[in-house]
């Protein structure tokens, strides 16, 4: 379908749908004003080489040129249309649908509010990092996850104004009103109320947050309802960007870290202006374990709804050829029910109630391969260390381990002990501010702040030494 820029960049034909295009329209000068007031706003007259989504067409969809940020093209864009039927749940094999089905309104709303809500709440978060980066090339790819998350608003909004009458254009209006870490009006999911005040917190965030993103963004990609399945299935183009900025972030660290430990006296990398390993440990049991809160209960009937209907499948359902079995009626999921006394008892539970966990430890797999990857930095520094996942049952707020003192190797403590070892476990007041007193803003091109290494090339193969961000002379 063809590309149309009138006011709104798309390929939903937008034009040949007036009251939409209005609808959206009006919500336009309210998303800008929400980017003025929320966004990264201090360098909003800055140019910055961002990738822009201009087509859905394999290889030739992003177009890279230096833009002021408030006039990026924030697009709406879905997948092409695909010949198929759904492919899953009690309606394996019927028709997908193109309107939202009346029974399922409900159901589809909330999940596209709850995976809307997370993308303005993630720029909320990140808005005032710009003043400490690290270098042009990580402030360009801040300001570029920033901008896109903005455009994952657009696309579920779309949704709401398309599909959901008035009710989601209320929605719509609501997301832009709540405030990430606001008590009165919180965002919905814990983690994205949570601050993220220096860069280790911003690469584990993109390493870990967007990587739920990724696992719901493809679970929804494979949902009956149309609309939805497509426009998922673009959005994930964009966010392997941000889990490269996240994983590659974590590793730079960490190899600027395993470089220090062998200049400094004692391997304290604290005497050059390094992060100690030990402390990025901290960082990482902190965001894993609330990324995890975001799948939802292990034993959820949310989720077994969710697969029945048809509104949200698997990693993979309709690809993967280790899924044979679409309707998932039959097997059981085993899961660690735990008794007051800390007693773990295993026990199995119907596949379809288990769906978040199923979803979960997919994610798992894939953050364990990245903590490969980080340690071969450290492993080829000639270093003993390693980093590693904390147990899932370290640290939760959701689900079977919910508030109960684990340790980060899944040692149930009682919560004396806890209190105690806290400092062990997670980032520390002490060690917050030791982070924070690195953060200076390096803003020469080819320049890296001290504590994180240079990445190994550039962005859409301009040297690292580019001009990622050209400074407005009158902010500088
Ligand atoms: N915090 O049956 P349960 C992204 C609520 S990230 C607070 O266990 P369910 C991005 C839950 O809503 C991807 N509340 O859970 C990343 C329910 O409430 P009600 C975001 C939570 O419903 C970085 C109750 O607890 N997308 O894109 O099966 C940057 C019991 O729920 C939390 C999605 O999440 C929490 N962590 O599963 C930018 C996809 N967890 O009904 C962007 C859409 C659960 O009692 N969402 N609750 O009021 C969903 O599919 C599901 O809502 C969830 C939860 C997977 C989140
Ligand atoms: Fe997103
Ligand atoms: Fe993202």
């Amino acid at each position: 379908m063809a590309v149309e820029f009138d006011g709104i960049p798309n390929n939903v034909n937008l034009s040949h749908d007036k009251k939409l295009q209005r609808a959206l329209l009006e919500w336009q000068p309210n998303f800008l004003s929400w980017w003025n007031e929320m966004g990264p706003t201090d360098f909003n007259q800055d140019q910055i080489y961002l990738r822009t989504a201009v087509s859905v067409e394999a290889g030739g969809w992003a177009h890279f040129d230096y833009v002021k940020m408030p006039d990026y093209r924030w697009g709406i864009f879905l997948a092409p249309p695909e010949e198929r039927t759904i492919g899953f749940g009690d309606n394996l094999g019927k028709a997908i649908w193109n309107e939202a089905p009346g029974e399922l309104r409900k159901e589809l709303r909330r999940i596209i509010v709850t995976q809307a809500d997370t993308e303005p709440a993630s720029v909320e978060q990140q808005r005032l990092l710009g003043h400490t980066a690290p270098s042009l090339y990580d402030l360009r790819n801040l300001f570029q996850v920033n901008v896109e998350e903005g455009r994952h608003l657009w696309a579920m909004v779309y949704l709401l104004h398309q599909f959901f009458g008035r009710d989601g254009r209320e929605e719509a209006e609501d997301l832009l009103v709540r405030r990430s870490g606001n008590p009165d009006s919180p965002r919905i999911l814990s983690t994205f109320n949570k601050p993220i005040e220096d860069w280790l917190s911003f690469f584990c965030f993109t390493m870990f947050t967007d990587r739920d993103g990724k696992y719901q963004l493809a679970a929804l990609a494979e949902s009956g309802f149309d609309p939805l399945a497509r426009t998922t299935q673009f959005m994930l183009t964009e966010e392997a960007h941000h889990l490269f900025v996240g994983e590659t972030g974590v590793g730079r660290v960490i190899e600027r870290t395993a470089q220090l430990m062998k200049e400094c006296k004692n391997g304290d990398v604290t005497l050059a202006g390094g992060i100690p390993l030990d402390i990025i440990q901290k960082y990482i049991n902190e965001w894993y374990s609330s990324s995890l809160d975001l799948f939802g209960s292990e034993d959820s009937s949310n989720a077994a709804a969710y697969f029945a209907t048809g509104l949200k499948g698997r990693f993979k359902e309709t690809t993967s050829p280790r899924i044979t079995d679409h309707v998932a009626l039959e097997g059981a999921y085993e899961i660690e029910k735990i008794d007051a006394s800390g007693k773990i008892d295993k026990q199995q539970i119907p596949l379809r109630r288990a769906m978040n966990l199923v979803l979960r430890d997919n994610y798992v797999e894939d953050c364990e391969r990245a903590v490969l990857r980080w340690n071969k930095a450290l492993e080829a520094h000639g270093h003993p260390d390693r980093v590693r996942l904390p147990s899932q049952r370290f640290n939760r707020t959701m689900g079977l381990y919910m508030n109960m003192p684990f340790t980060p190797d899944g040692t149930l403590l009682s919560a004396e002990e806890f209190a105690q070892r806290r400092a062990e476990f997670l980032p520390t007041e002490k060690d917050r501010a030791y982070v924070k007193s690195l953060m200076k803003k390096v803003y020469e091109p080819g320049k890296f702040a001290g504590w994180i290494a240079p990445p190994n090339k550039g962005i859409n193969a301009q040297p690292v030494d580019f001009e990622y961000v050209k400074r407005s002379p009158a902010q500088t």
